[in-house]
């Protein structure tokens, strides 16, 4: 089989300035106003979210790995062989490449993420690294409707891979209608490969989201930078600061950006006004308990396989399958 250079293959389905622009422009007209997170991962966002799976602090990304790569028999064993590996917000695909290193012949490998540049660097790398694999990348909003590709080989399974506990940036109603819609991408037996972030001590979660560097902080601040270059919008950086606060009611973390002085914002031609200490919600990032999220996916269409979960209970990565009769 021949695979061709990915930068000719990607479907491009990112979502475009325009969409950009409206839809930031009514989170900021919303009470309380809200931002939706995917817009974190511009070119800098990403680059800046890639230094925060590095802090010490963010133990999110590492625990996940470690499952991972402790347990990759197994989940090798659960995937099967010839299978099409699905992988929602991919960006540079280092998870994958562990699962990669030990499935047992798979057809192809499906990225699929919001960030083209990170997408496509990630692709051409796989491509070459995984031959004769075929990767397949879409860039795309993957909330957005969408065709997955039909690879040339005909594959056993698909299994969808969603890592990183981005799971919980969905609130739980978006999140069950989410998993029962990623249900109709597959065929009974198909496999849901996930990373969710547990409950836990607020200190812990706090820190993770409060690192001392401020890498998160430039993180949730890029928001506005980007709206700046991209909406000719004036924000003053300044002027707001990054908040990170734990609700253990709702099992979340909220971040937030808070305005520091009474102010006003133009964009896009329009004006909008921020009191004092009022501030815009960012992300939700919500924490699950083990057994909760096993009921929550099988609610949404998911049957429990297999739960794996590290020494101190930080993380859990969970195999499901698609079950048989819906
Ligand atoms: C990749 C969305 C799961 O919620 O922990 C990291 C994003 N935000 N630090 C998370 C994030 C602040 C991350 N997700």
């Amino acid at each position: 089989m021949i695979t061709e250079p990915c930068s000719e293959m990607v479907l491009d389905l990112a979502p475009t300035p325009a969409n950009f622009q409206s839809e930031f422009l009514a989170g900021l007209k919303r009470h309380p106003k809200t931002l939706p997170c995917k817009f974190f991962y511009d070119e800098r966002g990403s680059s800046l979210f890639d230094d925060i799976c590095e802090l010490e602090e963010y133990y999110l990304t590492r625990t996940e790995t470690k499952i991972l790569r402790d347990n990759v028999e197994e989940i090798s064993a659960l995937c099967g062989s010839d299978c099409v590996l699905i992988e929602l917000g991919s960006g540079r695909s280092s998870k994958t490449r562990l699962l990669l290193d030990h499935l047992e012949t798979p057809v192809a490998y499906v990225p699929i993420d919001i960030s083209r540049r990170h997408l496509l660097r990630a692709a051409e790398a796989l491509n070459g690294d995984y031959f004769p694999l075929q990767v397949l990348p879409i860039c795309a909003d993957y909330n957005q409707p969408l065709k997955l590709p039909i690879p040339a080989r005909i594959p056993k399974r698909k299994v969808i891979f969603y890592p990183g506990s981005t799971i919980g940036n969905f609130e739980p109603q978006p999140a069950a209608a989410f998993l029962r819609r990623l249900a109709t991408w597959c065929q009974p037996g198909d496999g849901l490969l996930i990373g969710v972030d547990l409950q836990k001590s607020r200190d812990i979660l706090r820190a993770a989201y409060n690192d001392a560097r401020g890498v998160t902080a430039a993180f949730n601040l890029n928001l506005l930078l980007r709206a700046n270059g991209e909406l000719g919008a004036s924000f003053n950086l300044e002027q707001f600061r990054h908040r990170a606060i734990y609700d253990e009611v709702n099992g979340r973390i909220e971040m937030h950006l808070v305005s520091q002085c009474r102010q006003r914002v133009v964009l896009a031609g329009e004006e909008i006004h921020f009191e004092k200490g009022e501030f815009v919600t960012t992300e939700y990032s919500y924490k699950y308990r083990e057994e909760g999220f096993r009921a929550f996916a099988g609610a949404a269409g998911w049957q429990a396989q297999r739960t794996w979960i590290d020494e101190g209970r930080l993380f859990s990565v969970h195999y499901f399958s698609k079950v048989l009769s819906q």
